[in-house]
């Protein structure tokens, strides 16, 4: 079957209500193990500063940042591999990036009220060709689309439950970031905030 044409906006391809309730609660569902071996913590940036959004990753390689810099590994913190990414996971990105290559890391950003992720480029991957793609589960976020250099305009969008974006081409190297959760808005995660998987070939 074939995908129906996203909206497109600065490259971005926006796939409204991609998933529907029941999907979206399967992928909550399949998430439980991952988060069980591999539990969310708090990375710190390289000028030392604690991050509001929490992480953890699933796959081969998970994205991390402390003192020494950003940098993906292959080990969460706590010293035990990162889990595999649940196959629902991972079936999202056949269907709508490709099947010549498979994601080694699905990033886990858990944002509660407070939570948001300042403008920046996503760069540590080895190939940008690859597109990367996110899902967005539980509380609506304002995301932030800008250029492929700091300073340039911007444009916002509310994404929901649901809701799949993949970022290829042009906006792959582009500025994005997350200003700010409407906490409580949706109530797809038991304890409310926001879930946001990426999925990235890293290697
Ligand atoms: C554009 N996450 O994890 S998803 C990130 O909602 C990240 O948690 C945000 O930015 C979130 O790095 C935004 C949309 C997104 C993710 C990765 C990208 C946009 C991207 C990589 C390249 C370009
Ligand atoms: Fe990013």
């Amino acid at each position: 079957m074939q995908a129906p044409t996203p909206i497109t906006i600065r490259g971005f391809q926006i796939y409204k209500n991609w998933l529907d309730p029941s999907a979206q609660s399967g992928l909550v569902e399949s998430l439980r193990p991952v988060l069980k071996t591999a539990p969310l913590y708090r990375p710190v940036t390289p000028r030392g500063k604690p991050m509001s959004v929490r992480m953890t990753s699933a796959g081969d390689y998970g994205w991390f940042t402390d003192k020494a810099g950003y940098r993906y590994i292959e080990h969460h913190p706590s010293g035990v591999p990162w889990p595999p990414i649940p196959q629902p996971i991972l079936d999202i990105w056949t269907a709508l990036c490709t099947d010549e290559r498979l994601p080694e890391c699905c990033l886990v950003n858990y944002y509660d009220e407070n939570a948001k992720l300042g403008l920046h480029q996503d760069k540590d991957e080895a190939d940008f060709s690859w597109p990367v793609l996110s899902i967005s589960l539980g509380d609506e976020a304002r995301f932030r689309m800008g250029e492929t250099t700091r300073g340039g305009s911007t444009e916002s969008i509310w994404l929901g439950s649901g809701d799949v974006v993949v970022m290829g081409g042009a906006a792959r190297l582009a500025y994005h970031g997350i200003d700010r959760i409407r906490f409580g808005s949706s109530r797809v995660l038991p304890k409310g905030g926001r879930i946001n998987l990426t999925l990235r070939v890293v290697i």
